[in-house]
């Protein structure tokens, strides 16, 4: 039953990935490009029809939600919040597998670009000054990432808020990805009952431990979702995972690599694109990988009474199935690991124990 299942996960890169929102980077380098075409016209913005145009080639027809007035402009000043909306939407070119921002990305640098505009001239712009500043005293990133983002400016004089998030997907480092504690951190964010938001009080001690922005700016961290909150945490282990650096010890993990191909594998489960998988959904998994058990009790011993089973818990059980499932290879695995370093040789390691 491994076999298939890693069989599964190697051709999951063949399908078209059901995802639905953030920015991947050549929707943020188009964006960036369209400045760069018009920044030498009178007007220096994006012409509307253009715009409009690249939201019809995308499938969104809602153009009010873009241009709500005659007077509405995407210029430098504006970028920012358009970063904004563009992320939250569903695109036709949106994919998980590429390499991307989440909705919890777009947010927070776009709304602190726009914070540390308004401290200085607030022109949409940032000088080289100004960035520095941005992240020595606002963001606690990776040091080599920033220094990375900060060198990749550098020529500029000033920038605006594509090229900053341009600049920041470029570099991104990869996470340290979820252990097993960090997956099960993760379960009560979503409430079965509460469809429209995760769980707050939750969302925000998992904030603290990641302890990205500086503590006058965590109010930034407080984000409001297009999508149901079951989908909202599919995005928010992406985004925990990309972002964690906790240590894991001597705890075996997903890579981000991984969290991603799973929320696009239960993706293709989730038949009705509701971001849970009901009795029926599972019931190909179920067959998959419990077969001589009952389906009521394998979904109870995950969902207990809900019977709906988030992309937290779809993790939580294929950690057990594949970390857990036989002492023997879990041993073999951990002696394995010993000098693996890498979280990329974590996934060979994988793909090479279970075919
Ligand atoms: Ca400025
Ligand atoms: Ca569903």
């Amino acid at each position: 039953m491994y076999l298939k299942m890693s069989l599964l996960i190697c051709v999951l890169h063949l399908f078209t990935a059901a995802w639905s929102v953030g920015l991947t980077e050549s929707q943020i380098n188009t964006v960036v490009e369209f400045f760069e075409e018009f920044r030498g016209g009178l007007k220096k913005e994006i012409p509307r029809i253009l715009f409009a145009q690249y939201l019809l080639d995308s499938d969104y027809t809602k153009f009010e939600n873009f241009f709500p007035t005659d007077e509405t402009v995407i210029d430098d000043k504006t970028a920012a919040d358009f970063l904004i909306l563009l992320g939250g939407i569903e695109k036709k070119t949106d994919n998980l597998l590429e390499k991307s921002m989440t909705t919890y990305e777009v947010n927070l640098f776009a709304r602190l670009f726009n914070v540390q505009d308004k401290k200085g001239v607030p022109d949409g712009l940032l000088n080289q000054a100004e960035l520095v500043n941005l992240f020595d005293a606002d963001l606690n990133l990776d040091p080599d990432f920033e220094d990375k983002i900060k060198k990749e400016l550098d020529n500029n004089n000033s920038i605006n808020a594509p090229t900053f998030l341009a600049a920041i997907l470029k570099h991104k480092p990869e996470g340290n990805g979820l252990d097993k504690t960090q997956i099960d951190n993760c379960l009560p964010l979503y409430l079965w009952y509460r469809s429209k938001q995760l769980e707050l009080s939750v969302q925000q001690e998992l904030y603290k431990k990641l302890n990205i922005v500086s503590e006058g700016h965590m109010n930034l961290m407080e984000f409001q979702h297009t999508q149901s909150s079951a989908k909202a945490l599919q995005e928010f282990l992406v985004f925990w995972s990309e972002y964690n650096t906790e240590d894991h010890g001597n705890s075996l993990f997903f890579t981000t690599r991984d969290v991603r191909d799973f929320i696009n594998l239960f993706s293709l489960y989730d038949k009705d694109n509701d971001g849970v998988l009901s009795f029926l959904e599972f019931e190909p998994i179920f067959l998959k990988f419990f077969a001589g058990q009952d389906q009521v009790d394998v979904m109870y011993k995950y969902t207990g009474d809900t019977q709906f089973m988030s992309i937290a818990t779809f993790l939580k059980m294929h950690y057990e199935l594949i970390f857990e499932h036989d002492e023997k290879v879990t041993t073999k695995k951990k002696n394995d690991m010993a000098n693996v370093k890498e979280p990329k040789k974590l996934h060979n390691l994988l793909q090479s124990i279970f075919l």
